[in-house]
């Protein structure tokens, strides 16, 4: 259910300079307010993802398609959590797979401990989100790669760093 009124105001909010656009910055202290706690650089790749004119900012009808992105994500987290507050590993995976993800083990499991921040198993919905946002991202880099579509793709060294920066945690 999307409420643009609700969305609307709460943007104006933290768009507090009134510049129509609002900041990684700004976008971050929001979601703190809001108890997600998420790193300046998963900030800074919600933003990317959706930044349609790369302006480096998010406009509201920006973040409008990033809030589309956060609640399925969001409501994948409350399908699996069954009132306990976090997933552990293996609800992680099934999520993922729900989101058309299907990772092998070691790629799985590397990306599950990254984001497991506190190291006990357990991720937290903003741990969620951020890997999320994390896949997500990789899985574009890799799709304006792989132009020829067959889920392969070369990479020179100047290539392979310019991913690794984009994708960083
Ligand atoms: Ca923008």
């Amino acid at each position: 259910m999307e409420n643009t009124g609700f969305l609307r105001e709460w943007f104006d909010r933290v768009d507090s300079e009134k510049t129509g656009n609002i900041t990684a910055i700004q976008l971050k202290s929001a979601f703190s307010a809001g108890n997600l706690e998420f790193s300046i650089s998963i900030v800074q790749q919600m933003i990317r993802m959706y930044d349609f004119d790369r302006n480096g900012t998010m406009s509201f009808e920006e973040f409008v398609a990033l809030n589309k992105f956060l609640l399925k994500v969001q409501q994948a987290f409350s399908d699996l959590e069954r009132n306990r507050g976090y997933l552990v590993p293996d609800d992680v995976y099934e999520a993922l797979l729900k989101m058309g993800f299907s990772l092998d083990s070691p790629a799985f499991y590397t990306v599950c401990e990254s984001f497991d921040l506190k190291k006990n198993g357990r991720l937290r919905l903003d741990d969620f989100i951020s890997l999320c946002i994390f896949v997500q991202s990789a899985r574009n880099l890799f799709n304006s790669f792989d132009t020829t579509k067959q889920g392969r793709v070369t990479l020179d060294l100047n290539q392979f760093i310019y991913c690794t920066a984009n994708c960083r945690i």
